[in-house]
């Protein structure tokens, strides 16, 4: 009895020109748009806004049914509430009571839909997509999605009746529909409208857009948050294998993460990771494994990003240094990321005391010489993560800066690619793995010991005149007149130790000699043996085969900061410095070296990275908190380019003891952007292998990223909103 025809309609352009000339009623697609004599809104659309919906619509036959409607609505005809349905009355048994067409809905003065949920109504300015099609929502999974329908049309006793196909089976009547979905896509959204007597009014059409939300932790709601912190803590607590046997292929537990990351980190010669136009992709697609990993545990959360800006603009305001950020936080406390007690240790929060993984053979990563997978040069015996908080042998490194508005800044007003590439690691988020991590251990007596024995010179103040004197060519000197050498000391040795030491092992990048691995750390040390005992040093400057000289750019990189010493500094001074540096024991705390993702606060300071790319690659985020900033054009790709920058890679002869050219691989836009062990999430490998070869290189995945695609990657952030920097100096600093 409600056997039905289906028919579709289908018009070219000419004909579609025909008939709304003719009749006044646009057809598109196969479907009518009136518009006129149809009861309430009807289809009017600006040409071009026909053009995307031609494009967009699916077509669906137009149902010709033999029965009236009256009947079928029965008692459920209320508009004021989300009543069900009666049970033998379905969206397509509906019938339409006028001449078997589809009438739509679009003046959205009369009818609108919006979604909302927990959070509110999604700010969906910040996407053009949203404007493809007039109306279009965004849901997020797993969560309730209310979609309400408002409009000057409500004083009529209008009957709705909702369906979402591919999203639920449910179907739903009255203003308001309760729904949850769970497969980010894009949903087609139907409310068919009847008056009270059963006669079809229309159909309003819109898309839905199912996509996960991150959202700046301290916004998440409590259930929010400790779904996220649950799901995150079982990376912690099984191991690959196992967990894969509980939560599938696409979960990775810390261990293999540390492993991979320590791999790709610690060859002497090349660190695929960082310090090299991989940094961006490769941290980016890191987090996204993780992200794989957390919704193979629970497929409702998602990875939230902690925009450390809010502290930072904060220490910035009131002149504090950055270990202030522990007073004003709640990230290092038993809620989040757990604080940290005087062993340098995770005292509680699911890290509470997170263990250090071993490595079991030389594809799980490398070692220090206690067997745990650290890097070389960190000779740390703990089995504990170690967080030595804003210290670096004694010294805070204080112009680390907590990141505040005007880096922020600084990263979003780049002018190309190349510049994102360049800010994001230093800027973007440097300073926080550096307070984080920490340094201590031998470096902090010999530090004492140090200035104790400089104290004079270190203290003394220079004059302008002096400053003439040592450069008379009038370079530029950015090191003031009061304490000089105590700043330089401060600010370029200790805030850089964690550098400084590694450059000594990968010492043929900077010794003048280029003889590699200066620095040599024991082959193994029982776990019983301290630190002390078990120390690197650089022994040919102790046995004194090498000199003070050959090492100094292993301190200082740059040559004019390695001049400005020179100029004030004696001999004498620099070489004490030297020694100090090259001899003493010194421990590092995970977020500083290459075994950085054993802390959970890694894989919460990079989304904030991908929230700044964002910005600066979707048209309509113009400012950060109302100052704006330089935006490029993506359309055509143009001011997208890969800067291919390594600072490993040799030419031939640059390098006396390598000759031959050597290419550091990880760093280049074909090279892979993780290494095979880690998943990416499912979806966004299809998305990113556009070449179908199984894998993904650095240009395919930040290709994949382009925040501007409906279709593609499955989710969006919150916003592009830095409230806190509203009215901002961005020159500050
Ligand atoms: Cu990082």
């Amino acid at each position: 009895m409600y056997g039905a025809i289906h028919k579709t309609l289908s018009v070219d352009e000419e004909q579609s020109a025909t008939l709304i000339n003719s009749v006044g009623n646009e057809q598109v697609g196969g479907r009518i748009l009136y518009d006129s004599n149809a009861p309430i809104g009807y289809g009017t659309r600006s040409s071009e806004k026909r053009r995307m919906l031609i494009g967009f619509f699916i077509f669906i036959g137009i149902t010709l049914v033999c029965i009236g409607a009256i009947d079928l609505f029965g008692s459920s005809s209320s508009t004021s509430s989300s009543s069900s349905s009666s049970s033998s009355l379905s969206y397509d048994t509906l019938v339409r009571a006028d001449n078997n067409e589809t009438i739509y809905i679009t003046d959205t003065s009369l009818m609108y839909i919006e979604a909302s949920n927990e959070y509110g109504v999604f700010d969906k300015s910040y996407y053009s997509y949203f404007d493809d099609v007039q109306g279009t929502q965004l849901m997020e999974p797993y969560k309730d999605t209310t979609f309400t329908i408002s409009g000057s049309h409500l004083e009529n006793d209008y009957y709705y009746f909702w369906k979402l196909p591919g999203v639920t089976k449910e179907e739903g009547t009255g203003t308001e529909w309760v729904v949850s979905g769970q497969k980010p896509g894009n949903y087609d959204l139907t409310v068919k409208v009847y008056d009270s007597t059963g006669a079809y009014v229309g159909e309003y059409y819109t898309v839905v857009v199912l996509k996960y939300v991150k959202r700046e932790l301290r916004t998440l709601t409590v259930a929010d948050r400790e779904a996220f912190l649950d799901a995150a803590a079982e990376i912690w607590n099984y191991d690959t294998t196992s967990g894969r046997e509980i939560y599938g292929s696409q979960f990775t537990s810390i261990q293999t993460f540390v492993a991979e990351h320590s791999l790709a980190s610690n060859d002497i010669r090349c660190d695929s990771f960082h310090e090299g136009s991989g940094f961006l992709t490769h941290h980016l697609a890191l987090q996204n494994s993780f992200e794989a990993a957390l919704r193979a545990v629970d497929p409702s959360v998602t990875l939230p990003y902690w925009d450390f800006t809010i502290e930072g603009q904060q220490i910035l305001d009131e002149g504090q240094n950055p270990s202030y950020l522990l007073e004003i936080s709640d990230v290092f406390t038993d809620t989040w990321f757990g604080s940290v007690d005087d062993d340098d240790h995770i005292a509680d929060s699911r890290w509470a005391h997170s263990q250090m993984p071993v490595q079991e053979d030389s594809s799980s990563g490398t070692k220090n010489s206690y067997g745990y997978i650290r890097s070389y040069w960190n000779n740390n015996p703990d089995d504990e993560v170690a967080r030595h908080l804003f210290d670096a042998c004694g010294v805070e490194p204080v112009h680390k800066a907590i990141p505040y508005c005007g880096l922020h800044y600084d990263v979003l007003n780049v002018a190309n690619l190349a510049g994102l590439q360049l800010l994001t690691p230093s800027d973007g988020h440097g300073p926080m793995h550096v307070q984080i991590g920490g340094v201590w251990g031998g470096c902090t007596e010999a530090y004492a010991n140090f200035t104790a024995k400089w104290a004079d010179e270190l203290d003394a103040s220079i004059t302008v005149d002096d400053i003439n004197d040592y450069y008379p060519d009038g370079k530029s000197w950015k090191w003031g007149y009061d304490a000089p050498r105590r700043l330089q000391l401060e600010k370029a040795v200790m805030g850089e130790y964690f550098h400084i030491y590694r450059s000594f092992w990968r010492s043929h990048m900077c010794a003048i000699d280029n003889t590699p691995a200066l620095l040599v750390c024991p082959d193994e040390c029982d776990l019983d043996v301290p630190f002390e005992d078990c120390s690197c040093q650089v022994d040919e400057l102790v046995e004194g085969t090498t000199t003070w000289e050959n090492l100094f750019p292993c301190v200082l990189n740059s040559e004019s900061n390695q001049e400005s010493f020179k100029a004030i500094w004696s001999d004498e001074m620099l070489e004490d410095l030297v020694y100090f540096l090259a001899t003493s024991s010194v421990l590092e705390g995970e977020m500083i070296e290459s075994a950085s993702t054993a802390d959970i606060m890694f894989w919460l300071i990079h989304p904030a990275i991908e929230r700044l790319v964002f910005a600066k690659r979707l048209p309509l985020v113009t400012d950060m908190g109302g100052t704006e900033f330089y935006k490029w054009d993506i359309v055509d790709g143009s001011n997208e380019t890969w800067l291919s920058y390594s600072y490993y890679s040799l030419e031939e002869g640059e390098n006396l003891y390598y000759p031959d050219a050597y290419t550091c691989e990880g760093h280049a836009a074909d090279d892979n952007v993780l290494p095979a062990a880690l998943p990416l999430v499912s979806s966004l490998k299809v998305l990113a292998d556009t070449d179908n070869n199984g894998k993904v290189t650095n240009w395919e995945y930040f290709v994949a990223i382009n925040p501007n695609n409906m279709d593609g990657i499955d989710y969006v952030f919150d916003n592009y909103k830095w409230d806190h920097c509203d009215g901002v100096d961005m020159d500050r600093r």
